[in-house]
């Protein structure tokens, strides 16, 4: 794989089914990353040490997904200048709600770029769109992926029109 220039960290290996899907959405444009699991309270050394030594070892971006009080995304922030993008997990006592105030309600001057809850997918993509900036190819093909996305809604609506709902439905 490509030069991992994103770390994936998350708070716990249950946070995994869901942050995979930021390295899959990194994987679609080749940008390399590296997968962590850390914990802003069970190991809070760990998650300094990754913070401190994500921007010396060439990391650009950084992903961070925790569920409940989800404080990784904002303790990382709080030790490296990269961009850190934090994903609200879902939990089954609120729903997720808590990790996602946690996470987007930063104090004035230590931002997080807050995705949905279990939004990892959208986080890669950010990931992508920042790392383009700096990069042509990286930037063209981040295009490509969006013109795919309109033609899967003009193919859809071609389908619906010629189709009917009722048809339409029955066979999706
Ligand atoms: C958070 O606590 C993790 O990010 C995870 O979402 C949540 C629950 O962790 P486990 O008890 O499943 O390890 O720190």
């Amino acid at each position: 794989m490509s030069k991992k220039l994103v770390d994936i960290i998350m708070g716990s290996d249950s946070d995994l089914a869901v942050m995979q899907d930021s390295a899959l959405a990194l994987e679609k444009f080749d940008v390399g990353y590296e997968l962590t699991i850390s914990s802003a309270h069970r190991h809070p050394s760990k998650t300094s040490e990754i913070a401190q030594n994500a921007a010396v070892q060439g990391k650009k971006v950084i992903i961070a997904g925790a569920g409940g009080a989800a404080h990784l995304p904002g303790v990382i922030a709080s030790m490296t200048s990269l961009p850190v993008i934090g994903v609200p997990i879902f939990t089954s006592s609120v729903g997720g709600v808590d990790s996602l105030y946690s996470i987007v309600q930063m104090p004035r001057g230590m931002p997080v770029a807050t995705v949905a809850i279990n939004g990892a997918f959208n986080a890669g993509l950010l990931a992508v769109q920042i790392l383009a900036l700096h990069d042509d190819n990286l930037f063209q093909k981040y295009r490509n992926y969006r013109i795919e996305l309109a033609e899967g809604v003009e193919s859809k609506d071609r389908k619906l029109k010629e189709k009917g709902f009722r048809r339409y439905l029955e066979e999706n």
